[in-house]
C-alpha cells in the first residue's frame, strides 16, 4: 500500500451548509490526515485554471460560476492509497448516482453543487497540490 497525497476541496455548497467538520470526520475515519490547509474564495482566474481541463465541456461556466460563489476549503489529505481513498469516500460525481453512504450522496443536492473534490490520478494529485500549496507548506506526522 502506497502513501499517497491528494488534493480535497470542499465547495461553496458545503461550506454554506456548515458540513465541514461532519466532512472532514469522515476523511479523519478513514485515516486520511489533513497535512496542509486553506480557507479561500477563489478569483475566476484561479478557478479557471484549476479546471482548465474541462475547458472546452458545455458545463465549464456553470462549473466556474460555481466554484466562485463563496468560500471554499482546500486540503491536502495525505494516507494509504489516498487518491482512491477519497473518491470513494465522496461518490460519484452526480449526487443522484453515489452510493448511500458517500459524501456527495448525503451533503451534495446537484451535479454542480456536489460538495467536494478530489483528485483524480497521481500525476493530477501532484499538479494540483502544486496549484494550491506552492509553498513548502505541508505537514507530514
Ligand atoms: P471534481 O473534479 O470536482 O472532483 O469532480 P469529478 O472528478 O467527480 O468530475 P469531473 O468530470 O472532473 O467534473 C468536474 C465538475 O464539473 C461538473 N460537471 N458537470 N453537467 C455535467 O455533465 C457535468 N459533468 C461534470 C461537476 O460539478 C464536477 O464535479
Ligand atoms: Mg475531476
Amino acid at each position: 500500500m502506497a502513501i499517497e497525497r491528494t488534493l480535497s476541496i470542499i465547495k461553496p455548497d458545503a461550506v454554506a451548509k456548515n458540513v465541514i467538520g461532519q466532512i472532514y470526520s469522515r476523511f479523519e475515519g478513514a485515516g486520511l490526515k489533513i497535512v496542509a490547509a486553506r480557507m479561500t474564495q477563489l478569483s475566476r482566474a484561479e478557478a479557471e485554471g484549476f479546471y482548465a481541463v474541462h475547458a472546452a465541456r458545455p458545463f465549464f461556466k456553470d462549473l466556474v460560476d460555481f466554484m466562485v460563489s463563496g468560500p471554499v476549503m482546500i486540503t491536502v489529505l495525505e494516507g494509504e492509497n489516498a487518491i482512491a481513498a477519497h473518491r470513494d469516500l465522496m461518490g460519484a460525481t452526480d449526487p443522484k448516482k453515489a452510493e448511500k453512504g458517500t459524501i456527495r450522496a448525503d451533503f451534495a443536492d446537484s451535479i454542480d453543487a456536489n460538495a467536494v473534490h478530489g483528485s483524480d490520478a497521481a500525476e493530477t494529485a501532484a499538479t494540483e497540490i502544486a496549484y494550491y500549496f506552492p509553498a513548502l507548506n505541508v505537514y507530514s506526522r
